[in-house]
């Protein structure tokens, strides 16, 4: 955790606004891409209980860098004639600290998704799903995808353990649609030594201020500390005192981060 989130942190919790400004562990702001394009919705703000640390991480890791991507998995999601469905391949192994390439591809006939997590969050995510079958995921740790579609979720593995991969559509799991996942220890990594994080500012336009949901849209220039592309996008803003003498129409420069996943705006000037 840089410096930044700690003083994001801190000030949260100063303010004491555990519900409105959250403290963001549970939602996560950017969604897997799709070929199709419709990646970088933000916003979404449903709470289910993903595996977290204490601080707000997924305990499965992040979303990664596609520069530090190391490999690509093929993973494909089926029906099979009996009724079965699967995941091709059911089991899965990464090293602490790699970023991947997941790349899905739906070889089925319906829309099947792709979720991984712990198991205990990911079976409350479930019975979520079977509560609102409509419900879709726009977290980073999960991808959907409709018959004949495919997408990718590049993301760095932060911590050893079992997890699972799993379709949380109803019936799905039960019909067969889960995988194991575990992440081993690093062999004799060269783990870099961390950053320390300066303040990197992008210019951008405000287009929309949403004090109710502590959100901004921003027509940013390109993003370099988080390596994405000029456009317009929704941000998330930990610190709701910012938006305050925000307008849509002005331009100014935005210190954005990603947090666990979630793209925010820490600081304006
Ligand atoms: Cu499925």
């Amino acid at each position: 955790m840089n410096k930044l989130l700690i003083a994001a942190f801190a000030t949260m919790l100063a303010a004491g606004t555990a519900n409105a400004a959250g403290t963001g562990n549970h939602s996560h702001g950017e969604e897997a891409k799709t070929e199709e394009g419709h990646g970088h919705g933000a916003g979404h703000s449903e709470d289910h209980g993903h595996g977290v640390d204490h601080h707000g991480a997924m305990v499965i890791g992040q979303p990664g860098d596609e520069a530090a991507v190391t490999r690509t998995i093929e993973i494909n999601m089926m029906e099979k004639d009996d009724g079965s469905m699967v995941f091709e391949p059911a089991e899965l192994e990464f090293k602490m600290g790699e970023t991947v390439r997941l790349k899905m591809a739906n070889k089925g006939e319906i829309a099947h998704e792709f979720v991984m997590d712990e198991h205990s969050p990911l079976m409350e995510h479930k019975v979520s799903m079977e509560k609102y079958p409509e419900m879709e995921h726009a977290d980073p740790n999960s991808i959907r995808l409709e018959p004949g579609e495919s997408g990718e979720i590049i993301w760095t593995f932060a911590n050893t353990g079992k997890f699972e991969f799993a379709c949380l559509i109803p019936g799905h799991y039960e019909a067969g649609m889960r995988g194991d996942l575990a992440v081993t220890e690093q062999v004799a990594a060269t783990v870099a030594p961390a950053a320390v994080a300066e303040v990197a500012w992008t210019k951008g336009e405000i287009k929309k201020v949403d004090a109710a949901q502590s959100k901004l849209t921003i027509k940013h220039d390109p993003i370099k500390n988080l390596d994405m592309p000029s456009m317009t996008m929704v941000f998330y803003v930990p610190d709701a005192k910012i938006l305050g003498g925000l307008k849509p129409g002005q331009k100014r420069q935005f210190a954005f981060d990603n947090m666990s996943g979630r793209l925010v705006v820490n600081q304006v000037k």
